[in-house]
């Protein structure tokens, strides 16, 4: 060994479950004592196997990306996707450890989204993303569940939901053309009856996870006016494809251990899932399912970071000091910690929401803010991840910068959560249409007062005062923008959307800031819940006509 060299020690990880303080204490928090003791075994063990073979098969799907082969030796047509070791076992470990089973099992009743979700939290950060095959099979699993014929759940549902990796299926979601991805309603592929099912034609641009066994699509049955949802599976018996040319894998930013393909239909022998010419609606079944995975993975995302910087700030010196007790990266990690507190609250407290609905528990009320919650926690979360991302990198200055420290993807592969599954954009809109036509603002903010009421710490109330002060401005703010009409309440979406998030999510961290001080005279989620309310919670701009021309000559340079 060199002696008289500084090395740098790299930072390390410890169990994810034992050393996450907030997601154990919010479990404790939720679940009834025997569920949490029937899990939490099943937790702590797969706390330790997220850093060592889980993560060991990350690395490997990381370091050796798909590919395609196009043509076999003899210059036959075979569009062979190539995929690594590392991704079949995170597929294997997938099944066996439930990832999707759990949340359909329902052993843990109305308790088994949020068992699913504590496992999906710990895997995300250390599977290459594998979590993205699994939010859509699990989106899949769910539309065919409410909506799929007998039969359809026999052969799909069944093996979406296995526990048996021989058995277990991935789906895909195929929405995107050319034509558009935010806007699907110029889709061009269309569906031909065929027997009793559909022949579709057409290609979509963005098919990711494209080595699934099935996919969920959309096409325009001749005739129709709108779009229809179909069920197809990728290959015949006979394993070739259903009638499906794959034209390139996407050379993309990140997720780069996900094949993401260009594909025709040439003929695809599919089946008609739902009404036709409801394929947008329905379909929505199974992203608002995706859109819940996005959240949980980037507040998981941001808990990976903490992990790294903090147990870092206690190995590395600077300027004669280690970095844990330099003030100004102090208090960095602790305006992030507050977000991420934040992140995690809004995000299991909608998994929860979810696990209520599936299992007839949840109230009308609890049903409407879900509706509004699920875009609001996906935009709000991708776009705090992709900013703690690029600060994680500066935290560990060049090193954050370096490949091989498996550093830098963590921001190429964030900066995918703002954009799949619904543009921070596109979700704002969202959040107006689920405002406007499901009457899950008043449900929202009935929730909101209903936790406000049981805050009783002295500490706290001030705060309940700001969020309830943040409340009563909501309603006034959003009719006023209103009434500068549709485009002006469609410019302000972004602000509104940023308003209704940030103050559900200050009710959100101080109900468990009252009850980890109630329970265990802990004040930590006191301190990062006074914090958050102490930020400005409501900005919400009144964009009449010369506003929004100021806007376009700024935006434009008109
Ligand atoms: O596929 C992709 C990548 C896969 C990777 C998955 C990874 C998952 C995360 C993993 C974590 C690591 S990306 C492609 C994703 N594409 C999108 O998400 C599309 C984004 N665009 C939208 O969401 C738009 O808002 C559209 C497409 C829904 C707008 O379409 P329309 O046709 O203009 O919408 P309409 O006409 O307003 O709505 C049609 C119907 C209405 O119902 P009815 O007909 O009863 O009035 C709406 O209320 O659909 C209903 N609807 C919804 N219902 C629309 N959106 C929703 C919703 N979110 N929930 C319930």
């Amino acid at each position: 060994m060199t002696t008289g060299v500084f090395y740098q020690q790299g930072p390390q990880l410890g169990n994810q479950y034992a050393d996450d303080r907030l997601l154990r204490q919010t479990l404790q928090r939720v679940m009834p004592p025997d569920v949490l003791a029937d899990i939490e075994p099943d937790l702590q063990r797969f706390g330790e196997r997220v850093v060592t073979d889980i993560a060991a098969f990350g690395r490997d799907a990381l370091a050796n990306e798909p590919t395609l082969t196009p043509f076999d030796p003899w210059g036959r047509r075979i569009d062979e996707i190539q995929v690594t070791q590392g991704w079949k076992a995170l597929k294997r470990v997938s099944a066996e450890e439930g990832l999707v089973a759990i949340g359909y099992e329902r052993n843990e009743a109305e308790f088994s989204r949020l068992y699913q979700f504590a496992k999906l939290y710990l895997f995300n950060p250390s599977s290459a993303i594998y979590t993205c095959p699994l939010a859509m099979t699990d989106g899949a699993a769910r539309l065919l569940e409410v909506m799929g014929t007998q039969s359809l759940k026999e052969r799909a549902l069944a093996r979406l939901t296995s526990r048996d990796a021989d058995r277990f299926w991935t789906s895909g979601q195929w929405m995107t053309e050319r034509s558009g991805g935010s806007d699907v309603s110029g889709t061009e592929s269309v569906a031909t009856p065929d027997g009793d099912g559909y022949q579709l034609h057409g290609t979509k641009w963005f098919t990711s996870a494209t080595t699934s066994e099935m996919a969920m699509t959309l096409a325009r049955i001749q005739g129709e006016s709108s779009l229809s949802l179909f069920y197809l599976e990728t290959r015949t018996g006979g394993g070739a494809y259903n009638h499906i040319e794959i034209h390139r894998l996407k050379d993309k930013l990140g997720t780069r251990a996900l094949p993401t393909a260009e594909l025709s239909m040439v003929g695809t022998r599919a089946t008609l899932v739902g009404d036709p010419g409801r394929g947008v609606a329905n379909i929505s079944t199974l992203f608002n399912v995706t859109r819940l995975y996005n959240a949980v993975c980037a507040a998981s995302g941001m808990r990976r970071c903490m992990a790294l910087m903090r147990d870092y700030a206690g190995r590395r010196k600077v300027f004669g000091k280690l970095l844990r007790d330099q003030p100004l990266h102090v208090e960095t990690l602790a305006r992030m910690e507050v977000e991420f507190q934040g992140a995690f609250q809004l995000v299991f407290h909608a998994i929860e929401l979810m696990g209520k609905e599936e299992c007839g528990q949840a109230s009308p009320d609890e049903i409407a803010a879900l509706r509004l919650l699920t875009p609001l926690v996906k935009l709000y979360t991708a776009k705090q991840y992709v900013a703690m991302a690029s600060e994680t990198l500066e935290s560990f200055g060049g090193a954050g910068y370096v490949e091989d420290t498996g550093l830098p993807v963590i921001l190429r592969d964030g900066q995918v959560l703002s954009i799949w599954e619904g543009t921070t954009n596109v979700l704002s809109l969202d959040a107006l249409r689920a405002i406007d036509k499901n009457q899950s603002l008043e449900a929202l903010l009935g929730l909101l007062e209903s936790k406000l009421g049981g805050i009783q710490a002295r500490d706290l109330l001030p705060a309940v005062k700001q969020v309830r002060a943040a409340a009563t401005i909501l309603p006034k703010a959003l009719a006023s923008a209103g009434s500068n009409g549709v485009e002006a309440i469609q410019s302000t979406a972004r602000d509104i959307a940023y308003a209704l998030t940030r103050t559900y999510t200050a009710a959100l961290m101080l109900e468990h800031a009252q009850w980890a001080l109630a329970e265990l005279d802990d004040d930590r989620a006191a301190i990062a819940a006074k914090r958050w309310c102490d930020q400005p919670l409501v900005s919400i701009g009144a964009h009449d006509d010369a506003y929004r021309a100021g806007s376009h000559s700024l935006a434009m340079d008109s």
